[in-house]
């Protein structure tokens, strides 16, 4: 019988279970419910399955390492159900404020281009949209597995105006938008985010043309066990499935940015210039 870690590894890999955030929460309810099935296997080698689907990951080891440190001592599964569910109570109450915090940015009449598929600033775009704002989104398809898409979908759903465009038309939304939001993976203290890839160079352009870049992320996204990482390469049969065999392929799935190009982030604890600790 397959672990529940191996099962929820696998779908985050085939991006089923996409973005940091839902990755993190599904590998906590994945953990938790190993931990509690076989409490005599090592539980950081659930963590490790776990975090070797998508390396870019820091806030998945981040809550795995909080429930682990909070579950010594506990025993029974009454008590580590609780606590799995009080941790992702807080994280979305941490999601919550960073929803209102990052809707305070938006004004009627706006334009604000974003990229790929990152819940928290669809989250953000959702809350000024509940909260009667106007405005207009463009969305990216994100080549090669067009999250974009989903984005869109879930925007134009709740009533937002939503222009959908390739990814090399960004300069165009761009000038267009009064500014450029999205999410991360990773907040590296060599002074670096990572998110999906297209991301840099959306954000060097917006800073050229002085549009604000606002990066929506929990703190939970700083890499604290790491300095700094390359990016992960995926299949690049994503980017061209029958590529005649004397091409090579890359296929990064994300950027590096730095932060210098980042006018904000968006955290649960308000807007920060700086979010390094
Ligand atoms: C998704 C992506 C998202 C971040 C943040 O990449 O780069 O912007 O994960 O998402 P992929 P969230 O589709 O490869 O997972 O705000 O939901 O945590």
């Amino acid at each position: 019988m397959s672990f529940e870690s191996e099962v929820t590894a696998e779908k985050i890999k085939k991006v089923e279970i996409q973005g940091a955030m839902n990755v993190a929460k599904a590998a906590l309810i994945a953990f938790s419910k190993d931990i509690i099935r076989y409490p005599d296997e090592d539980p950081h080698k659930f963590i490790e399955i776990l975090s070797n689907a998508r390396p870019n990951e820091p806030m998945l080891r981040n809550t795995l390492n909080w429930f682990l440190g909070e579950s010594k001592g506990l025993e029974g599964e009454a008590l580590l159900n609780d606590l799995s569910s009080s941790i992702l109570e807080e994280i979305e109450a941490g999601e919550k404020r960073i929803f209102s915090y990052g809707a305070e940015l938006i004004h009627d009449g706006m334009k604000i281009f974003t990229h790929c598929h990152s819940s928290t600033a669809v989250g953000i775009l959702k809350e000024a949209k509940n909260q009667g704002k106007k405005f207009t989104v463009f969305t990216t398809e994100t080549r090669p597995r067009f999250q974009g898409r989903v984005t869109a979908v879930e925007l134009a759903n709740c009533g937002i105006e939503v222009y959908h465009m390739v990814d090399s038309a960004a300069k165009h939304a761009i000038d267009l938008s009064d500014f450029f939001v999205f999410g991360a993976d990773s907040i590296l203290r060599s002074g670096y985010l990572i998110n999906k890839v297209g991301t840099g160079i959306f954000c060097v352009v917006a800073s050229r043309y002085d549009k604000p870049t606002y990066c929506a992320t929990h703190t939970l996204k700083i890499a604290s066990d790491i300095i700094d990482e390359d990016v992960e390469e995926r299949d690049p049969k994503e980017v061209w499935e029958d590529a005649p065999s004397n091409i090579k392929i890359k296929n990064p799935a994300f950027d590096k940015v730095h932060l210098k190009y980042i006018t904000a982030f968006i955290t649960e604890n308000g807007l920060k210039k700086d979010i390094l600790p």
